[in-house]
């Protein structure tokens, strides 16, 4: 061998390309530990000893596992191959004639390699390009049988795995997180009655009545076709125009302007079924049913200028906040809730419940939780899982079925036809992540990527050469539509027009903006403000605001003075002159700080500022009672890297406030030491990181000598003074009392958001 090496050509093989006993590189077959900085610590993913530090399916919670554990790829300890097994003996070199020689079309592994290289994008989902997906299991509390026979609803502490994707609605695929958008909330159930897809949003309520107009919209907020900008944003002209004349997306803007659109975390948003569903027991009985997603860490959200920030310091601040929180053990969790009601009690309504741009107001018609859904482990891999999950709203399952909502109508053909250019063919269901739990049997053949290999010349039914296989389920098993009674009119015939209560465009409008707290009616104006600041075209301004003076003249009014609009423009004219007098005035449920979540600080990020001199004892005990309740507490220097602490010990930072701006965390804690003081005062880093957290309102810990910090960022101390005694989040220590400080810090940390500091425009 040794000789055989020696009469060949140069650089045979990596180890001497590389250099692999160098130290530095890890012999084959070898694979370098990853560093865990997460707390909580993280387990290898099954068998798969990859570089993934995801966390161990749980047995009889994941049973997606199994599925996919077909699939999965270990390549520890494996030779590279082609992708007909061939061994691979060089991934350096392409064949050529002498080592300066032509190039060879001969060789076979190379042009495999860059012929697959060539292929392996695929079109974009055409909206909802953005986002993240997750495993998990959906556990009932109790049997819902008096409504419906739905699989997952069958028992108590009955489990269904379920594969969960959110995303953002504008941008493409790479761009931002922190997008002002709706964010796509889709559940598929892998239910033991086949998949169960409830593909949702985080806001209840949609721009438009009819599928018909969604092209349109969908064109209008995408960047402008001529110069395909912005990105990741609605505040354009062709958005505005469009929805200043479409008056029914006027409830759906207020809800795109309120802060539920700035989402902190995916674990802190609602989700909504959005559209009337149809539960269905086993009698064939069916009722009214809209779903609910409630967070049990509670409602959170960004603010505007920490949102804009945050997408150029980490344009995948909610993905990696997603995979964080699975990976540490602080799984997103979620309560389903269903609000049900029979077809009689919605003739009653004030408001037509085939219009998806209503809500059935919770007062109305009560939230019943019937589960829960946590989100338990990270996908192994993104094109494989989250890429190519396809969620189709007419995957519905025996129990659940649809209402006559013609947005739902449209939808119901929309997801399936789009999967078919997405993902390259009518076979998508076979996909891994796609495949039910269960059998599939029909008589659907071929097509493009077809993996079943059925058996036998047996292709169509009735047969009798196979027994009559498969055969149909009939009533009692099968899947039957809701024998509903359409209550058309005999004369109206087929037409192309809307029910009447359809047309009032406000009502709801005004029920969601008075049932804001002054706070979030504010954050309201001001996001109208700042998207119709960007629109060019004064008409489609005045326009939006003759629309919202329909709504709210007090929003109206708010806009316009942020817009130098003055006088107003008059109302526009209303598709219904009477007013509806609506079931509720206020619905106080509809603000998100109604759902502060269970008080806990899990999945927070705090970040722990340390210099060269820093008293270390302190941080490092905030450090440690953060980590107690499931918060990361982060060391943040001028530097990444090792530095001496006051008594002399070493404090580690592994993040800079180059690399981590302040307002990437939920709160902030300055330390003591006069030295590493005076450091960080020399760092302009520190005081914008301070200044953003009291502008974002988020809490602030402050020990010792860094006293002066919050000066050095203009935070005047006698505004500091009114505001510790005002319980704004800033907390600074008095000496002696560091415990009690960080009580009430962490106790701040929990409340989220202190918004008594907030002032528009910013005073610091
Ligand atoms: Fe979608 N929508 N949509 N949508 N939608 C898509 O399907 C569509 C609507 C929603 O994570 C597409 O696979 C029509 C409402 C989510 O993969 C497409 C209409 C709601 C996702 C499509 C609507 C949604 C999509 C694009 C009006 C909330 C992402 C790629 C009739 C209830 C799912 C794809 C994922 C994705 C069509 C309106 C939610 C083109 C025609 C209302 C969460 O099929």
């Amino acid at each position: 061998v040794q000789s055989m090496v020696a009469a060949m050509p140069h650089n045979q093989t990596k180890a001497e390309e590389h250099g692999f006993d160098n130290g530095i590189n890890p012999p084959p077959g070898h694979a370098v530990e990853p560093p865990s900085r997460l707390v909580g610590g993280s387990t290898l993913s099954e068998e798969n000893s990859s570089d993934k530090v995801g966390t161990a399916a749980l047995d009889g919670l994941n049973a997606t596992t199994e599925s996919l554990d077909r699939v999965r790829v270990d390549s520890t300890g494996r030779a590279l191959t082609t992708n007909q097994g061939v061994a691979i003996a060089d991934n350096q070199n392409s064949l050529k004639y002498g080592v300066r020689g032509p190039a060879l079309l001969e060789d076979f592994v190379l042009r495999e390699k860059v012929t697959h290289f060539d292929h392996e994008r695929i079109p974009e989902r055409i909206v909802h390009a953005r986002g993240s997906g997750a495993h998990g299991f959906f556990e009932c509390y109790q049997p819902l049988a008096k409504y419906t026979k739905a699989a997952p609803f069958r028992a108590a502490g009955k489990v269904t795995p379920v594969f969960v994707r959110f995303s953002t609605v504008q941008g493409e695929r790479g761009s931002k997180d922190t997008a002002r958008d709706v964010r796509g909330f889709a559940v598929k159930f892998y239910t033991d009655e086949g998949n169960w897809d409830l593909v949702g949003n985080n806001i209840p309520v949609f721009f438009i009545q009819d599928a018909m107009k969604f092209p349109d919209l969908v064109h209008a907020v995408k960047p402008e076709p001529h110069h395909q900008m912005p990105q990741a944003a609605s505040a354009h002209d062709t958005f505005w125009d469009f929805v200043s004349l479409m008056p029914e997306s006027t409830h759906m803007l207020m809800w795109v302007m309120s802060d539920r659109a700035i989402p902190r975390s995916f674990a802190t948003m609602q989700g909504f079924g959005v559209h009337t569903f149809r539960l269905v027991n086993e009698q064939g009985e069916s009722v009214f049913c809209k779903f609910h997603w409630t967070p049990v860490a509670g409602t959170h959200s960004l603010v505007w200028d920490e949102a804009v920030k945050i997408s150029g310091a980490d344009p995948d601040y909610h993905r990696r906040d997603l995979w964080e929180r699975i990976e540490s053990g602080n799984y997103p969790e979620y309560e389903l809730g269903v609000q049900i009601f029979t077809e009689e009690q919605a003739e009653e309504f004030s408001f037509d419940i085939l219009d998806a741009t209503k809500l059935v107001p919770e007062e109305l018609v009560p939230v019943m939780p019937v589960g829960r859904m946590v989100l338990n482990r990270n996908p192994d891999n993104f094109f494989a899982e989250t890429e190519q999950v396809a969620f189709c709203t007419a995957q519905v399952i025996p129990g659940i079925d649809f209402s006559n909502d013609p947005l739902l109508a449209g939808r119901i053909h929309s997801y399936v036809d789009t999967q078919i250019s997405r993902l390259g063919g009518p076979n998508f269901h076979e996909l891994p992540i796609n495949a039910p739990l269960v059998q599939v049997h029909n008589n659907q053949r071929d097509g493009m990527h077809r993996q079943a290999i059925h058996r036998g010349r047996v292709n169509y039914e009735p047969n009798s050469l196979g027994g009559g296989c498969p055969f149909q389920a009939g009533a009692a098993q099968g899947f039957v539509s809701v024998p509903a009674r359409i209550r058309a009119d005999e004369e109206q015939g087929k037409v192309r027009a809307k029910p009447e209560k359809f047309a009032d465009h406000y009502t709801q409008a005004r029920l969601f903006y008075e049932s804001q707290t002054p706070v979030e009616q504010c954050h309201i104006a001001n996001a109208f403000r700042f998207e119709l600041s960007k629109v060019a075209v004064p008409a489609i301004r005045e326009r939006m605001v003759a629309s919202l003076r329909n709504a709210s003249e007090e929003l109206a009014q708010k806009v316009a003075d942020g817009l130098g609009m003055n006088p107003l423009p008059s109302p526009l004219p209303r598709a219904l002159p009477d007013p509806v007098t609506p079931e509720v005035q206020k619905s106080p449920p509809l603000s998100l700080l109604a759902r502060p979540g269970d008080g806990t600080i899990k999945g927070r990020k705090v970040a722990l500022l340390v210099a060269p001199g820093v008293e270390a004892a302190a941080i490092l005990r905030v450090q440690a009672m953060l980590a107690e309740r499931g918060a990361v507490g982060r060391l943040v220097g001028p530097r990444i890297g090792p530095m001496p602490a006051a008594n002399g010990d070493v404090v580690d930072a592994d993040a800079s406030l180059e690399n981590e701006p302040g307002f990437l965390f939920d709160g902030i804690v300055l330390p003591d030491g006069a030295e590493a003081v005076a450091a960080l005062a020399q760092d302009g880093h520190t005081a914008e990181s301070i200044k953003d957290q009291f502008r974002h309102c988020k809490p602030m810990l402050v020990l010792g000598a860094s006293r002066q910090l919050l000066t050095h960022a203009g935070i005047p101390l006698a505004m500091d003074k009114s505001l510790v005694q005002g319980g704004t989040g800033l907390i600074v220590a008095e000496p002696g009392q560091e415990d009690s400080a960080i009580a009430a810090f962490i106790d701040a940390l929990a409340k989220h958001r202190h918004f008594g500091r907030e002032m528009d425009p910013p005073l610091v």
